[in-house]
């Protein structure tokens, strides 16, 4: 990074106010102890990996990050079968057709199960590309559609939350995460799922949700390498995947995933560990996602395994303080999503999910993506806020807190289309 670059950077990050961070962290770039990243481009054994070889290296970097940090899921059940709930080719005034699939995993009404919102752009060409994402407070929150079911599954506190369940006051009140109607104006379809709706995001959760119904886990003593919440729903997500690749109205190949915070980090494992999504999206990940481990800034594995035991395999646990003994760093997870395009994004105010270190694991990611022929990162240095760079591997700093905007959403379409939208066969008319 040249001076001014940094200055700007830590002008920047110096007039944050300090209470928008948890307090008891490193927030001071001097006191960051030097540490070695693991080679993404050896062998456990140390040895060299060649273009032909990489898939062996892929294979070798997936079964590390379940054994280590994120546990191992299921497959998908071939029981598995999806009922459209409820449709509408006229919904948003017009705009696009609503669809709300329920996804019985086991195949039966009563058997566990989760319901994908879709709105398919009337006026694009399809099938059409798509946006597919988890989201945190229900369906019925990302937009005041009155045509969205209300989620019935539990839903942690919040504006229109009675007593864990949802009410029609609750209608649209994360609406600023999901501009729905942007996103079908660019020519996208958007799919989303409630994460509480795979499991509740609680330390019991799992009794509630998918691992206590699906796969290992069920009886509550979990082995250190068993899956963890996020392992949960990115299993989630690539069930949702499954469906929207028999939509008739959505392009399959053409799925990008995207998350937000805990849901960035889900997104990851999801567009890691299943090649079928085309494109992945991290906003502000931090710890456990897109941030460095080894790098001692903002969260720590400590922290985040004590106030979220549940999120990831038990061994996790194992590395708090100890991070340079992991196998694997996160540069690693992003260099599974190669050499589909990934875009990383990080918000000033966002110490806590450590933007440098979200940087430099999208640069470290840069060398699969050169091995495999793709440009990757392009900047030498992170950018000023608020500059987006990057080819197959795009990065921006917005300005600003912890949250997923219509900023940074601008961000990704861009981003979509120059990867998705190659033949522009998916565009609007
Ligand atoms: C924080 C957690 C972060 C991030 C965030 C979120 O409390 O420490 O890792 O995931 O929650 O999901 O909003």
């Amino acid at each position: 990074m040249n001076r001014t670059t940094w200055l700007a950077l830590v002008v920047t990050l110096v007039a944050l106010p300090a209470a928008a961070q948890p307090a008891g962290a490193n927030y001071d770039e001097a006191k960051v102890p030097a540490y070695t990243l693991p080679d993404v481009l050896r062998f456990a054994d140390g040895r060299p990996v060649t273009v032909a070889e990489w898939p062996k290296r892929r294979e070798e970097l997936l079964r590390l990050f379940e054994t280590h940090v994120y546990g191992r899921s299921p497959g998908p059940s071939t029981k598995t079968r999806s009922v459209v709930a409820e449709s509408d080719p006229r919904a948003l005034g017009g705009l696009a057709t609503r669809r709300q699939v329920r996804v019985l995993l086991d195949g039966t009404e009563g058997g566990p199960s989760f319901e994908i919102l879709l709105y398919v752009p009337n006026a694009a060409r399809r099938p059409v590309p798509a946006f597919l994402g988890l989201n945190f407070d229900g369906n019925h929150a990302v937009h005041p559609d009155p045509g969205i079911r209300l989620a019935t599954a539990w839903v942690d506190e919040g504006p229109g939350v009675v007593a864990g369940r949802a009410t029609e006051a609750a209608r649209g009140t994360d609406a600023a995460s999901w501009p729905v109607e942007r996103v079908l104006d660019r020519g996208y379809a958007l799919a989303i799922v409630y994460y509480g709706d795979i499991e509740p995001d609680r330390a019991d959760g799992w009794k509630e949700g998918v691992r206590a119904r699906i796969g290992p886990g069920t009886t509550g003593r979990f082995a250190p390498d068993d899956w963890g919440a996020i392992g949960a729903w990115a299993w989630g997500l690539r069930r949702a995947l499954d469906y929207l690749q028999t939509d008739p109205d959505v392009d399959g190949r053409k799925v990008a995933v995207i998350g937000h915070s805990r849901l960035g980090k889900t997104a990851l494992w999801a567009g890691a560990s299943d090649e079928r999504f085309a494109l992945v999206v991290s906003n502000d990940s931090g710890e456990g996602g897109a941030a460095l481990a080894r790098r001692k800034f903002g969260e720590t594995t400590a922290r985040i395994t004590t106030a979220f035991p549940h999120w990831f395999a038990p061994r996790l646990a194992e590395y708090a303080g100890r991070e340079e003994a992991l196998p694997v760093d996160q540069h690693e997870l992003l260099a599974l999503v190669a050499p589909r395009p990934i875009y990383v994004a990080s918000a000033t105010e966002d110490l806590w999910a450590d933007p440098r270190g979200e940087f430099l694991a999208a640069k470290g990611a840069e060398p699969v993506y050169r091995l495999l022929g793709r440009s990757g990162i392009g900047a030498e240095e992170m950018p000023v806020p608020d500059r987006p760079v990057g080819d197959s591997i795009g990065y921006h700093l917005r300005r600003g807190k912890h949250a997923l905007t219509a900023y940074d959403w601008e961000q990704y379409l861009d981003f979509a289309d120059r990867h998705l939208l190659d033949a522009r066969a998916s565009r609007r008319d």
